[in-house]
């Protein structure tokens, strides 16, 4: 955890504000969990507080209170101008480089706000007055409770806030199955009692599919997926014409990559998709093998130890051509049980 001056956030947060808040592109729980947390928080303030995505939210995310008044950039530009232009305070939360929210970085950076970073990825860019980073946190939302616990608010954190926070501390663990510490487990607690409803939200994030996303899964299981034994390394990616036939929009492949880690014998996932101008890639990684030094060396991109994520501009083809190429450089520390402890 590096220095962050709260004293100094609180004061700038004791009169009233115009207020943005920014979640990623492809907002995931954490994101969203954080941003409408926060807000919730600051509007006990008598801040105007806007938050901001640069595209839209997974429809399993609908019930969250706040999620509709959300301005999309994708949607209307002219209204997340104007937003961004009044603000006094703006902060970042989810991620640590402005590229991940696209034109609305290059709008924000012209603005004179004070802006504050909270995020737990790894590899910051320091462009906010304020950062407070820790990438051995869970997740944002367990961030944001304790920014706003240090602030002296614990007490005003109530089961609204709470739905938000657990919904990115639950998201963010794959259901308390990684990334977890200590804090996780007590501020679930404090949330269940204060009435946030674990098993409710659960069931809205979990078993909330319609068909095509088990048809998705299925055609991704039976006919998209590759083993290579030799690298510990599972495979499975998306065409065009997959998108076309199901009729894929976007969040409906959230997950999938997951099922590769699923497997005794594979230590490394990786998920392609051909989307409209690129090829987005998801990895996933079990134990030390970091997957992160992958995503930033070979396709622009970066993340977590286990979870990193990366795009190319060459074709599909091409893509998985380039991932088997690289995968020998690695079949050592692949194949290298120290890594993986059982
Ligand atoms: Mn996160």
């Amino acid at each position: 955890m590096n220095s962050f001056d709260f004293a100094e956030v609180k004061k700038i947060l004791s009169t009233p504000k115009d207020i943005v808040i920014f979640g990623h592109r492809n907002p995931d729980g954490d994101a969203i969990g954080s941003t409408l947390g926060l807000m919730h928080y600051l509007n006990k303030y008598g801040h105007q507080v806007k938050v901001l995505y640069p595209s839209d939210y997974p429809a399993n995310f609908g019930w969250m209170k706040g999620l509709d008044d959300v301005i999309i950039f994708d949607h209307d530009e002219a209204l997340a101008a104007r937003a961004i232009q009044k603000a006094e305070v703006a902060f970042f939360l989810d991620f640590n480089t402005l590229d991940r929210i696209d034109k609305m970085g290059e709008m924000v950076s012209e603005v004179d706000c004070v802006k504050i970073n909270i995020d737990h990825h790894l590899d910051p860019d320091y462009f906010a007055d304020y950062l407070w980073w820790n990438h051995e946190a869970s997740s944002t939302c367990e961030m944001v409770y304790k920014f706003i616990t240090e602030l002296g608010d614990e007490d005003k954190i109530d089961k609204t806030i709470g739905e938000c926070l657990f919904t990115g501390l639950i998201t963010d663990t794959g259901s308390f199955k990684f990334s977890t510490n200590p804090d996780v487990y007590r501020i679930c607690g404090n949330l269940k009692e204060i009435g946030v409803d674990d098993r409710l939200i659960q069931q809205r994030l979990f078993q909330n599919l319609d068909e095509k996303h088990l048809r998705i899964l299925g055609q991704s299981l039976a006919h998209r997926m590759q083993i290579f034994p030799e690298y510990r390394t599972g495979l499975i990616y998306l065409s065009r014409k997959d998108f076309d036939l199901y009729n894929i929009q976007r969040g409906d492949t959230e997950g999938i990559v997951n099922y590769l880690l699923s497997l005794k014998d594979v230590r490394m996932a990786i998920f392609v998709t051909q989307q409209p101008n690129i090829i987005k890639l998801s990895l996933r990684s079990k134990g030390a093998f970091s997957v992160q030094e992958i995503a930033t060396k070979y396709f622009n991109g970066g993340g977590h130890l286990n979870a990193s994520g990366g795009y190319q501009h060459a074709g599909l083809g091409k893509t998985l051509d380039k991932i088997k190429a690289i995968l020998p450089e690695y079949k050592e520390q692949l194949n290298d049980d120290s890594l993986f402890p059982e």
